[in-house]
């Protein structure tokens, strides 16, 4: 057994959450593992690890696995500080306007590209996001009405943008690169991401351009692809990592209880494990899975709902 620090992300391609993490590794200048994921339903190599979260990105390292961008970057910062994503003084600001971003920004943004764009994505894509949230699959005719209404909702919110950046700023909450910038990046990567056809929605905010290309400086780090099976071998000969202290809220289970953790909005998949830690940020459940053996997943807290079984 051994504690593997290799950092292997789960994603795929056109992934918008992906690549937030992609560019946060490359402003940390860290060096990672590429495992590509389904984008679709079934994702047989991801279940053992994550014991039935389905979403993407996954943050792997051994046989500890980190479900949801907000996590995986505050983890991401704990093992490399610097360069910070969440500098001193700007974090709760910068946290607030990032759930904007991905709550209110980003679902117009996916209806109209995803509708715009529907013929160069995966053919199931639609029916498998539908399913994912409870709603009958789609036909074509929707998908293109759907795409239609949202467009205004996606210009509006882009002219904000614009606004934010007017005083001249050069990152989305002042001075510094925070969480902000990556949360709002994502959502705009995601209108260009597969096709131009949308680049008109863009080219006009001069600031959001300027703003934008510092963005993509920073690159995605170096990476090196690795096979599923491979990233099943590490966790299987890993032993999760030892948990830190928690600070538990009086209200939150006790350590040691069962519980169920699973996302509020979409997605929402239960998994259940016994609570190894809690702090203000993190849930972490200890699981047993036939093929890896014993892993930890940990989850952000907020955007999470946590309930003993
Ligand atoms: N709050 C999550 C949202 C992640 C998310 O919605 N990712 C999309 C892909 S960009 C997804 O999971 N789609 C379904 C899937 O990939 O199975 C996060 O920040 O990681």
């Amino acid at each position: 057994m051994s504690t593997s620090t290799e950092l292997i992300l789960h994603h795929y391609d056109f992934s918008n959450y992906s690549e937030k993490v992609r560019l946060a590794l490359g402003y940390k200048g860290l060096a990672w593992r590429s495992v590509t994921v389904p984008p679709v339903l079934p994702k047989p190599d991801l279940m053992p690890l994550t014991g039935g979260y389905r979403r993407t990105p996954v943050l792997q390292v051994g046989a500890d696995i980190f479900c949801d961008t907000r996590l995986i970057l505050v983890e991401i910062e704990r093992r490399r500080p610097q360069p910070a994503l969440f500098p001193p003084g700007h974090r709760a600001l910068a946290n607030a306007i990032a759930c904007w971003a991905e709550q209110q920004l980003f679902r117009p943004v996916s209806l109209y590209v995803s509708g715009t764009n529907a013929d160069v994505l995966p053919p199931d894509l639609q029916a498998d996001r539908s399913l994912m949230r409870g709603l009958p699959a789609p036909d074509h005719a929707t998908v293109q009405r759907a795409a239609r209404r949202n467009a205004p909702a996606v210009r509006v919110q882009l002219a904000s943008i614009e606004e934010m950046l007017s005083d001249g700023r050069e990152w989305i909450a002042g001075a510094a690169v925070t969480i902000a910038d990556f949360a709002v990046y994502h959502a705009l990567w995601f209108i260009t991401g597969r096709t131009d056809r949308l680049r008109h929605e863009l080219a006009h905010h001069r600031r959001i351009d300027a703003w934008m290309q510092r963005m993509r400086g920073f690159g995605h780090g170096i990476s090196r692809p690795m096979a599923a099976a491979e990233a099943l071998q590490v966790a299987a000969e890993a032993t999760p990592a030892p948990p830190r202290a928690s600070q538990r809220f009086p209200e939150d289970p006790a350590l040691g209880a069962t519980v169920r953790v699973r996302a509020d909005d979409y997605g929402r998949d239960p998994v259940v494990g016994e609570l190894v830690f809690i702090d203000a940020e993190e849930i972490a459940l200890r699981r047993h899975d036939e093929q890896v053996g014993q892993i930890v997943v940990h989850f952000p807290r907020l955007g999470y709902d946590l309930r003993a079984v």
